[in-house]
């Protein structure tokens, strides 16, 4: 409960601004060392306008992170961030991300579980799997948010 209330209250912090003139909240990456991909998926975002730092954690305390946001196992990818009150795990498109603001649903965020090549920053020459972004409910149930084929 105590969670719905911040996440309501930070989704409210921001507000959406007319189209071409939009600013976009700063996001807070969570990585391992040495995570090359967590890296190609920072890239992605600030070539995207987001103002992205990065913090580098041990695998230990960045699954603890993970557990302590309520994030479901199940979910889990390499890199942790957080955008305006939500949880972004793994490496979700960009144009997710700006779809989430907008919508600014109750929820505990988005999520590409493990690392589908093709995914932003997981490119891989020639592969391209199809997977889902989802939208995980501030309990942790998870719906598909959108479909990348
Ligand atoms: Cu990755």
């Amino acid at each position: 409960m105590r969670r719905r209330i911040l996440l309501m209250s930070a989704a409210a912090m921001w507000v959406p601004l007319a189209a071409g003139a939009r600013e976009l909240p700063p996001v807070e990456v969570v990585k391992a060392k040495g995570c090359s991909c967590c890296e190609g998926w920072v890239k992605h975002m600030r070539a995207a306008g987001f103002t992205v730092a990065v913090e580098e954690r041990s695998p230990e305390e960045l699954e603890q992170l993970k557990r302590a946001l309520g994030l479901p196992e199940e979910l889990w990818s390499c890199h942790t961030a957080r955008v305006a009150g939500y949880v972004i795990e793994g490496h979700v498109p960009s144009e997710d991300v700006v779809r989430l603001l907008d919508r600014s649903p109750i929820a505990l965020g988005l999520a590409v579980p493990g690392m589908p090549a093709g995914s932003p920053g997981m490119e891989v020459p020639g592969r391209r799997d199809p997977y889902d972004t989802l939208l995980v409910g501030s309990d942790g149930r998870a719906t598909v948010f959108a479909r990348h084929r």
